[in-house]
């Protein structure tokens, strides 16, 4: 994870099955149980995701040796463990591809991992972009 520019560019594969992905509006649903925790408001996560994948499920990005999956982008190197050579650490106890569902619940168990060891940080997104001015990022649909 060191510069996430390139990969805006060129790093998102689409695989043939449809991706879902998610509307501004539809992630204060899907976030829920995420909102808040170690104070990481929605507006915080979605700016920061946008700027990722643009919300996109299935988003698969090749990162300077690692694979990053799924709307989080967590990587093969330490949480997951995908199917080429599994020898991460795999700290979050998981195959990558549950990275790539809709069900985000395992989604953000391994999220809460990454943030209580390496804080919102660990998504190089965030400082640069999205620690202020963040209202834009609030679903206004009521
Ligand atoms: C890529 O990974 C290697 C080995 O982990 C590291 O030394 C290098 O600084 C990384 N380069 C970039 C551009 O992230
Ligand atoms: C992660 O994926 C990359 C690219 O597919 C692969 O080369 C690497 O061996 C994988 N890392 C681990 C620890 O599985
Ligand atoms: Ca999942």
């Amino acid at each position: 994870m060191m510069s996430f520019f390139p990969l805006l560019l060129v790093g998102i594969l689409f695989p043939a099955i449809q991706a879902k992905q998610f509307t501004k509006c539809e992630l204060s649903q899907v976030l829920k149980d995420l909102v808040g925790y170690r104070g990481i408001t929605l507006q915080e996560w979605s700016c920061t995701l946008f700027h990722m994948n643009s919300y996109n499920t299935q988003a698969i990005v090749h990162n300077n040796g690692s694979t990053e999956y799924g709307l989080f982008q967590i990587s093969n190197k330490s949480w997951c463990k995908d199917d080429q050579i599994p020898q991460s650490r795999n700290i979050c106890d998981i195959s990558c591809d549950k990275f790539l569902d809709d069900d985000l619940t395992d989604d953000i168990m391994c999220v809460k991992k990454i943030l209580d060891k390496e804080g919102i940080d660990h998504w190089l997104a965030h400082k640069p972009l999205c620690s202020e001015e963040l209202d834009q990022w609030l679903c206004k649909k009521l």
